[in-house]
């Protein structure tokens, strides 16, 4: 269908489990699992499993997990009880202490399977890499990147990102790190402050105290403590709302292209986030299908081993479009599949326009004010530029 074809001279996988896409987080809770289902459902309708390995994700064992996390909050995280059921006595202070139960990361029923199955998917996908069975792994259940050591944080319990590096280190001297989500990459950033090995790039809405998680200014560039390998490691791109495709594709390229010049990464680790997408329910910026897709295509052209992680995005149908839309990126059928969504396509309805790409007037009712000055980008460019003139490899 569509002349979709296995890429020649490369592999790409893709890892999911259906199991995953049935837990809720809750009626009004923004992140919704089902958006999985809708994306695999937009892959399978262009005819894309065909170009590709796919595998079931198995769940991740508590011996994998604890690889990040520690064994007391995992203990508890295995056990804790959603809200309508009997509570431990003990419970409210361990709820507090690893930010359980509130309404960003609540207890619900099969929270461990699901936080096990998400990291699961992006373990399979290292361990893809790893083995050079593939060159490009995906895992869109993964991308859970604000989860801490000992604590849940943003809609995330565990970081499967986190797990999936330290894999990916096994094998490769430097992972370069890429977060295109609208939030800024916490969790993965503070993990490897330490190292040198993993270089960590968060593009984001910043504005503390008024969005969240508040961290990732330009000049928080890792820890710069004696002798700390990691300094300079972490490379922050702070925005703000509107931010447009041109600006943000250009701003992209120039500052990936520097890194990879700089740091000669071996392996690329990259977070689709779709929360960036003009639209989303929780994000604030301009970007269209195309624009984000762009990321993915100029990851891919620096010809390096590469995961994609899934993330936020809370707009189901737009979720769909960019992650299936960058399957067809990963596979190289993105100029062959055609821009209108199938005819048998299921839930072809809940895409409203039935467009993969639509305008930004398709996408919300009236378009962010673009708080983006070109002279503000080029003051980051410089700051990222200066930075890496610390980093050589
Ligand atoms: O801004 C926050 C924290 C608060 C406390 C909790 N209230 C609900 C909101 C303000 C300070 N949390 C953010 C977390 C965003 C996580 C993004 C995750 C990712 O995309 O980066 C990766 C997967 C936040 N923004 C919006 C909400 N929370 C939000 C949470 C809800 C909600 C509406 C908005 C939780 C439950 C319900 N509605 C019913
Ligand atoms: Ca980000
Ligand atoms: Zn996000």
């Amino acid at each position: 269908e569509y002349g979709i074809v296995r890429p020649k001279g490369y592999t790409v996988s893709f890892h999911a489990t259906p199991e995953m896409e049935r837990h809720h987080f809750g009626q009004t809770h923004p992140m919704k699992p089902w958006r999985l289902t809708l994306t695999k459902s937009l892959v399978t309708s262009y005819g894309m499993p065909f170009a590709m390995d796919n595998y079931v994700t198995r769940e991740a064992t508590y011996e994998e997990l604890n690889s990040f996390h520690s064994s007391d909050y995992l203990d508890y995280l295995s056990t804790a009880a959603p809200e309508d059921q009997p509570r431990d006595i003990e419970n409210p202070d361990k709820e507090v202490k690893f930010n359980l139960g509130g309404s960003d990361c609540p207890l619900f029923h099969g929270l461990y399977n699901y936080c096990s199955m998400s990291a699961g998917c992006s373990l399979d996908a290292a361990r893809k890499i790893c083995s050079n069975q593939s060159d490009i792994a995906i895992a869109w259940g993964g991308g859970l990147h604000h989860a801490k050591r000992s604590e849940a944080s943003g809609f995330c319990y565990i970081n499967d990102i986190v797990l999936a590096i330290l894999q990916l280190l096994r094998i490769h001297p430097r992972v370069l790190y890429i977060d295109i989500d609208v939030h800024h990459g916490d969790g993965v950033e503070e993990a490897f402050f330490s190292t040198d090995r993993v270089m960590t790039v968060s593009f984001h809405k910043y504005q503390p105290d008024q969005f969240f998680p508040g961290t990732g200014g330009l000049e928080d560039n890792g820890p710069k403590n004696e002798h700390n390998p990691g300094a300079h490691h972490a490379i922050n791109v702070p925005l703000q709302d509107g931010i447009t495709d041109e600006q943000y594709e250009a701003l992209f390229q120039n500052i990936i292209g520097t890194i990879n010049e700089r740091y000669r990464p071996t392996a690329i680790a990259l977070q689709c986030g779709a929360d960036s997408l003009a639209g989303d329910r929780l994000g604030r910026f301009n970007l269209r299908v195309q624009g984000h897709g762009a990321c993915v295509r100029y990851c891919k052209s620096l010809g390096l081993p590469m995961i994609m992680f899934g993330g936020g995005g809370y707009t189901p149908r737009n979720v769909a479009r960019a992650w299936a839309y960058e399957t067809s990126i990963a596979i190289g059928a993105d100029t062959r599949i055609p821009e209108t969504i199938p005819e048998h396509a299921p839930w072809r309805e809940h895409f409203i326009h039935d467009t993969l790409f639509p305008t930004l007037e398709q996408s919300m009712n009236e378009p962010r004010h673009n708080r983006n000055s070109e002279k503000r980008l080029r003051e980051i460019v410089t700051h990222v530029h200066e930075q890496l003139r610390f980093v050589s490899h």
